[in-house]
């Protein structure tokens, strides 16, 4: 109920809405109205209510909480249920905990705080409480195994779109897995699946931005930036994560359906950062290692399996995420 006490009361922006009328479309008593309200101030909701005028959402608390978050989501959404937690080891692993125990797609979990907080291959994620976003989709794709990684590259595009709608920055994509502004890493990406040879069980969609951090710590700071730092202005994390959950349906929905990327490659490409330029491709996936073996050439933009097309030596051809990593020859991108 305190999601549509919220709704109702965001809507009505300055103006007051009565209790009786908030009864009216709940559908349930003034005295559980009332409750819901105190609940909600007691989280930090500033609510003025007057009597004979009723109810005014004056401030909310930079919180990700599930009634917010919900309050945000389109009734349409692709998220039917949204769990949030202040601190937890990994969203991922916790949704990967859900997904083992029957829980159906579309549960997204949300975190404040991650204490191993994962990237790619074991690596970390950083994490600093308050100021950013952990979240992971439990999903439970009818496509073969070897097409889940494509999911990687929507979850990509719907980042890069809710950046957009929330915060009028275009953000590109580093093939496959970094969101990334000014050359600098916004948001990464970890998928993650349960499967037999033919079958996929379940599949995980982990998604961590740097939404309102000011700073980060030396080992990484010459990579990483976030929306605050790109556009000076704090983000609704909330809302953030709201539209992340509600634009991802829409790519989710059509990968299912047509099997491949191909109707989204043009928009892929359309913000792909080393598209048309010269890149390292590193096929033992490890960068900057002397001796590693790494080709050069240039990138074509990606083919609907996903795979990046890059040109060497005047022939395509097409690398696998997971295969090799690939970087910018001047830099990271
Ligand atoms: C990734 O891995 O970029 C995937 C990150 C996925 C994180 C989310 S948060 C919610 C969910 N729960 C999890 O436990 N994970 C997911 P990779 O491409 O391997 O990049 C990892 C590298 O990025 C690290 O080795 C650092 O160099 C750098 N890095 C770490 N934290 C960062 C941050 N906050 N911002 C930018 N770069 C970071």
């Amino acid at each position: 109920m305190k999601t549509e006490i919220l709704r109702i009361l965001q809507e009505s922006g300055d103006e007051f809405i009565s209790g009786q009328r908030l009864c009216e479309m709940l559908g349930v008593t003034r005295q559980a109205v009332w409750k819901n309200i105190r609940q909600l101030k007691e989280y930090g909701y500033e609510i003025e209510s007057v009597s004979n005028r009723g109810y005014r959402l004056v401030a909310r608390p930079d919180k990700l909480y599930t009634p917010e978050i919900q309050g945000f989501l389109e009734p349409e959404s692709f998220c039917k249920r949204v769990e949030c937690y202040d601190t937890i080891d990994s969203t991922n692993l916790r949704a990967k905990q859900l997904a083992e125990t029957g829980e159906p797609e579309g549960t997204l979990v949300v975190a404040d705080k991650q204490t191993a907080g994962r990237g790619r291959r074991g690596r970390d994620w950083s994490s600093e409480p308050g100021v950013d976003i952990y979240m992971s989709y439990v999903l439970r794709p009818d496509l073969p195994p070897s097409q889940v990684s494509g999911i990687t590259l929507l979850t990509a595009l719907a980042a890069c779109k809710a950046i957009r709608n929330v915060c009028g920055v275009q953000a590109e994509i580093k093939w496959p897995n970094d969101v990334i502004i000014d050359g600098k890493k916004i948001c990464g990406i970890l998928t993650e699946m349960s499967s037999e040879i033919q079958f996929v069980h379940y599949a995980v969609t982990g998604i961590g931005i740097n939404a309102n951090r000011k700073e980060f710590a030396d080992s990484i700071k010459d990579k990483a930036t976030s929306l605050y730092l790109q556009t000076g202005k704090p983000v609704d994390r909330a809302r953030l994560t709201a539209e992340f959950a509600n634009c991802f349906g829409g790519y989710y929905h059509r990968y299912l359906q047509d099997g491949n990327l191909s109707a989204f490659v043009e928009e892929y490409n359309g913000i792909l950062a080393n598209f048309n330029r010269e890149v390292c491709v590193y096929h033992g996936m490890v960068e900057d290692v002397a001796g590693e073996d790494v080709s050069h050439g240039i990138a074509r933009g990606i083919d609907k399996d996903g795979s990046l097309l890059v040109e060497i030596d005047g022939k395509i051809q097409a690398v696998m995420s997971g295969e090799v990593s690939v970087r910018g020859v001047y830099g990271y991108v």
